[in-house]
């Protein structure tokens, strides 16, 4: 069969089989047509219907979560876990509490993440989860409850050297406390069960700031390859959660300036720099809306999403230099690529996951924009949960200069591999298709190794 044939029967029966997974086919095509390069070198895969298999999770848990509001009535969620593959490790990946969360939203993001694990060359599976509660405008003993009844059902099917959550979109601190704090009083035990905990129960140091840092570190890694650099340059940012708030302080660092960060509700476009002091005092302080920031922060614009340009999000449409998608899936379309590029700007770098629309990708990279992809720019947060698991693993405590260095060593090994692999395979440069080949190479291998699994 062509490569194509097979590619094309994996997507229809893909869709067959789940029928409403939109996310899912998205993530699953990106990869899969990026991967033709290799299944066309290497006949095994298909031989050994590795495509067929990879795009079933191993394991999918759906449970109910019912817990009391303050005003004592019982209020149900549902909770997922996706445990997708673990060729190459325990599953690992965030849980995600946002409206928005169904199967289709979890199966897309566990699928990326057996591709990013891989990436980080460190031994861990791909898995996700969440549940469709949403935290706003919930007290701090209602997100407990919440908390508590989810990981009441969650701790039958995690474990140190079997599933490690951890937090994403409307999952931090707060929340991985809760959760671990119920895991301890179920089992008895204090184990490494999730990652992100808090610095004196078992939480590594830079952990918080790893996924934002490390998406900067790997623009400088793409930069650097063009004699280029963050230095003196514009960020447009979006999101103002854990992404982006380090994303933006990490930026600062390295000499570039970031100008604009948004929230579900709106935007601040601040030319002079986003004020990091007021941008946390509001979103990580006090859970506001970035309204606020125009209050204290005069100078600054704040645009509401409803009064952005039809079919656009306003935070593509300033002039910028790099642009740090870092909110969420598909909030870079092709009208905001196409901003972008006559704004003039010519990287594009994935802090959240899937940000960037399909047709967005192809204007880029048809106009020759640099490009960082999700699963290779995003990367340092989910390794730097893995130096985590190693901390808790030896009962050790390394220092914040030592987890930042290894981070910002794995984000190059990250961008030497893909670049490597972009050249093997005819494309030299293309980020996206090294990183996807050399993500999927080692867990195909893998699953060959042990057999039928
Ligand atoms: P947070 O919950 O800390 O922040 C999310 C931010 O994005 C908030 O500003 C939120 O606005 C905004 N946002 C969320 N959903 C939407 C939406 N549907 N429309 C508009 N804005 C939205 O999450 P993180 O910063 O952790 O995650 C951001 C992205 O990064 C996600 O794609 C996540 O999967 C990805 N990621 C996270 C990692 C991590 O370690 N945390 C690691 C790798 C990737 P508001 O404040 O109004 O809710
Ligand atoms: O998307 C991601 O990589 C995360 N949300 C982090 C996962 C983790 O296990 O740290």
């Amino acid at each position: 069969m062509s490569v194509h044939k097979y590619i094309d029967k994996v997507m229809k029966s893909t869709m067959q089989s789940t029928p409403g997974q939109t996310e899912f086919y998205q993530a699953v095509e990106e990869v899969l047509v990026t991967l033709e390069p290799i299944l066309k070198a290497e006949p095994k895969y298909d031989q050994q219907n590795i495509l067929e298999r990879i795009v079933i999770p191993e394991r999918q848990i759906i449970f109910r979560v019912t817990w009391m509001d303050d005003a004592g009535k019982i209020q149900t969620n549902i909770g997922y876990r996706v445990q997708f593959n673990s060729a190459i490790g325990p599953y690992k990946g965030g849980l995600r509490f946002h409206p928005s969360v169904n199967l289709g939203i979890v199966k897309f993001l566990g699928f990326e993440q057996i591709f990013k694990n891989s990436l980080t060359g460190l031994p861990i599976g791909g898995g996700k989860g969440g549940s469709n509660f949403d935290p706003k405008g919930k007290s701090d003993g209602e997100i407990m409850r919440f908390c508590q009844s989810f990981m009441l059902e969650l701790s039958k099917y995690i474990g140190e050297t079997r599933d490690v959550p951890a937090g994403d979109i409307g999952v931090g601190g707060r929340e991985i406390g809760y959760m671990f704090g119920e895991y301890k009083r179920l089992t008895g035990n204090f184990e490494g069960i999730l990652t992100g905990k808090g610095l004196n129960w078992g939480g590594s140091l830079a952990r918080t700031e790893a996924t934002g840092f490390g998406s900067v570190y790997f623009a400088e890694n793409i930069l650097n390859k063009q004699k280029d650099s963050l230095e003196g340059k514009i960020a447009a940012v979006s999101g103002s959660g854990n992404v982006a708030i380090y994303t933006i302080q990490k930026l600062y660092d390295m000499g570039a300036k970031a100008v604009t960060c948004s929230d579900s509700r709106g935007m601040i476009y601040d030319k002079n720099g986003i004020d990091l002091d007021t941008l946390k005092l509001i979103k990580e302080t006090r859970r506001d809306s970035l309204e606020e920031y125009v209050l204290i922060r005069k100078n600054a614009t704040y645009l509401p999403v409803h009064s952005y340009p039809e079919g656009t999000n306003a935070v593509w449409g300033v002039p910028c230099d790099v642009a740090f998608p870092s909110a969420t899936q598909n909030e870079l379309n092709l009208a905001d690529m196409k901003n972008l590029h006559k704004n003039g700007c010519k990287l594009v770098c994935e802090g959240a996951n899937m940000p960037t629309t399909p047709d967005a990708i192809e204007y880029m990279l048809a106009n020759k924009m640099m490009f960082g992809p999700a699963k290779a720019a995003n990367a340092g947060g989910v390794a730097t949960s893995q130096l985590e698991m190693s901390q808790n693993a030896s009962m050790s405590k390394w220092s914040f200069a030592d987890v930042d260095s290894k981070l910002r060593t794995i984000m190059k090994s990250i961008f030497d591999l893909s670049y490597d692999t972009s050249k093997e395979f005819g494309d030299e440069g293309n980020i996206m298709m090294g990183a996807n080949i050399a993500g999927f190479r080692k867990v195909a291998d893998s699953m060959i190794d042990q057999g039928a699994v």
